[in-house]
């Protein structure tokens, strides 16, 4: 059995986190991971506080599992989110996309648990020193929005910087990566893409199927030249995007390409002309289990893994 001081923290039995997901994470994914043992955090960007509240009480119904709340900084209503949490008592955030300091005072009174994600060293160190319960170490193989580092390099860095327990995110879809993961200082992972192809994930199916369908290369870095850098899955607009940036096209060019392209990968399985984010690991994704499935088979093989360790070593 993984130990990890996270799931004392959480009241979990596995130290597996569902990426919050912008319109993807909602109440049902997160119940089914919360379900399955690991910690189903919920997306809040596009909700209001009332609207975040009844899905917070969905979930409730759905599972008597301890879950999360995700606080999306550049979100311009954070300030109502965080009061709902409080007032919901939700078991933990994770925050992303900036600074969390300003709402860290209020969660913590709470008894909220708070798990920013980073992407180096030094924010590291600041969400330790300000009272973080932990931090989720995100590399840019993630989809989304994304730093620079990769998260090899950057999990054995922030596992010398911290003492707070470690999530290790970005480029994990398996045993072998949540098994990397522990031997790097991680206590734990963070994954987003494989739980976009879960049953219980509300995304078209086509959406599912593009992640099935792709290859290791079928990733794109775009935004570097708009102030929003994230990885999303190769089509005509995330391409179109990347040309353009390489010809430094103006900022509201390249906005007016992507606008609604979102909603058109996720609600309507348009892959062709949508932007779809997703990580690096993609290509290892080969089918559409339920939660239950993917955390049961990855603490599986972590395991054995793990327990096979010693087999690399001459006696
Ligand atoms: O947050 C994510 N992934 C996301 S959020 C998102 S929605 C969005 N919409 C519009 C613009 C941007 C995002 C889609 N995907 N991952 C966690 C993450 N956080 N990755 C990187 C960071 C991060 C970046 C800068 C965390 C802190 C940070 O701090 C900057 C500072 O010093 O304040």
């Amino acid at each position: 059995m993984i130990k990890s001081p996270v799931c004392e923290m959480l009241g979990i039995k596995y130290p597996i986190f569902c990426g919050a997901m912008a319109y993807v994470t909602d109440a049902a994914l997160a119940a089914a991971v919360s379900d399955a043992g690991g910690f189903g955090v919920m997306a809040s960007i596009g909700h209001t506080a009332e609207s975040l509240r009844q899905e917070i009480r969905k979930a409730k119904d759905l599972t008597g599992k301890p879950f999360g709340v995700n606080l999306m900084l550049m979100s311009p209503n954070v300030a109502e989110v965080v009061k709902v949490v409080v007032e919901e008592k939700v078991a933990g955030v994770t925050t992303g996309a900036g600074n969390p300091l300003p709402y860290m005072p209020a969660l913590k009174e709470a008894g909220v648990k708070v798990f920013p994600v980073i992407p180096n060293v030094k924010l590291a160190r600041r969400m330790e020193e300000n009272g973080a319960d932990g931090i989720v170490a995100e590399g840019m193989e993630a989809g989304g929005h994304i730093g620079e580092m990769t998260t090899l390099p950057l999990l054995p860095q922030v596992a010398d910087a911290v003492k707070i327990p470690i999530l290790a995110a970005g480029g994990i879809a398996d045993g072998r990566g949540m098994a990397a993961a522990l031997l790097l200082g991680a206590c734990g992972i963070q994954m987003g893409t494989r739980f976009m192809v879960a049953k219980e994930c509300r995304i078209h199916p086509n959406a599912k199927q593009r992640i099935i369908d792709a290859i290791d290369t079928d990733t794109v870095h775009i935004g570097r030249t708009t102030g929003h850098p994230m990885r999303a899955l190769k089509s005509e607009t995330t391409l179109a995007v990347a040309e353009l940036e390489k010809r430094a096209a103006a900022k509201e060019e390249i906005e007016a390409l992507q606008k609604g392209r979102f909603q058109a990968a996720v609600d309507e399985g348009d892959v062709r002309t949508g932007q779809l984010p997703a990580g690096q690991i993609s290509g290892l994704i080969r089918s559409e289990l339920t939660a239950k499935e993917i955390i049961d088979s990855i603490i599986r093989e972590a395991e054995t893994l793990l327990r096979q360790a010693p087999e690399l070593l001459r006696s």
